[in-house]
């Protein structure tokens, strides 16, 4: 692959769910090589540090059973702008953080892509559809609401305003296997390509992703991938707060991210809900790692790319 300018965005967002420990996610990358491992494949890779969250006002409109949602709502504000910067010239992957740290990334992302004429593609690798609104969730966790908050639902009060939603049919979810009610009602009103771990387990994983990277293509998109811990098996993957057994095992992760590089698509890449207080001598950040690097251009041997679908 070609060598590209990437930025490393370090956000310790940890406001949204209760158990603290992603907020150590960034530099648990960093101890794990990411940036050497990158550098490695021919890349060249600054790291701007972490971000702090911008300072807002609480907001009386949003539900009180919400955790910490104005420091969420300040973090979403300062994502959001480093996102729009880090798009003009490089590939950003923004290191968790829990997954409210996309509440930022991908409306910043779509807002640079809206100014290039481009549509934003969106590929969530997630055990959960995180489509909530501060309405419907019953947890009151934000990290349940990135895509909800990125496709413009209702119900966001004191965040900032989300002048470009990411459209539905433009958005695929891979590896879901725990979806709350009201979630599983408001999605199968939607266009989200939703593929379960059921269906990966009949077709196997290649071929929805083939299908969703064609459309793409066809677009001519920018794509973000935002890559949850938990779409992992626990088996391999110890460190995350919210373990669901049954998730993809390190090859389906692996073909993934090989078939994304071979796509050339990627624009952006979250690395999520990564908590070190919970691994296993850093097993669960060096996958992460590693994963990061299938995406950017690491390979056993150079083969032409495969049809799947
Ligand atoms: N749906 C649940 C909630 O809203 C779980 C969300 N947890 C996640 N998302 N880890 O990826 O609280
Ligand atoms: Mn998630
Ligand atoms: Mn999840
Ligand atoms: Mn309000």
């Amino acid at each position: 692959m070609t060598s590209q300018s990437i930025i490393l965005i370090g956000a310790p967002v940890d406001s949204g769910k209760d158990r603290r420990g992603c907020l150590m996610g960034p530099d648990a990358y960093r101890t794990a090589g990411l940036a050497e491992a990158l550098t490695d494949l021919g890349h060249r890779v600054t790291d701007r540090g972490n971000l702090a969250p911008a300072s807002t006002m609480p907001d009386s409109d949003m539900p009180r059973h919400i955790h910490a949602p104005a420091e969420t709502a300040g973090w979403t504000a300062a994502i959001m702008a480093e996102a729009e910067t880090a798009m003009q010239d490089s590939l950003p992957i923004f290191l968790g953080g829990d997954h409210s740290l996309s509440l930022g990334s991908v409306t910043g992302v779509a807002n640079d892509a809206a100014a290039r004429n481009r549509p934003q593609f969106v590929l969530w690798l997630d055990a959960h559809s995180d489509f909530h609104t501060p309405q419907s969730t019953g947890s009151g966790n934000l990290h349940g609401t990135p895509l909800g908050y990125a496709t413009g639902r209702a119900g966001f009060h004191g965040f900032p305003p989300v002048p470009h939603p990411v459209p539905e049919a433009n958005i695929c979810i891979l590896g879901l296997r725990s979806v709350d009610q009201a979630e599983r009602e408001a999605l199968q009103a939607t266009q989200i390509r939703c593929h379960d771990m059921r269906e990966i387990d009949e077709r196997g994983i290649a071929r929805p992703l083939a299908e969703f990277l064609d459309t793409v293509a066809s677009a001519r998109g920018a794509l973000h991938v935002s890559l949850d811990v938990d779409f992992l098996d626990p088996s391999f993957a110890p460190a995350v707060g919210t373990t669901v057994p049954g998730g993809a095992t390190i090859r389906e992760a692996h073909l993934v991210m090989e078939m994304i590089c071979d796509s050339g698509l990627m624009t952006s890449l979250d690395l999520v809900e990564l908590n070190p207080f919970l691994d296993d001598r850093g097993r669960t950040a060096q996958v992460m790692v590693d994963l990061a690097a299938s995406a950017l251009g690491r390979r056993v041997f150079d083969r032409p790319t495969q049809a799947f679908s």
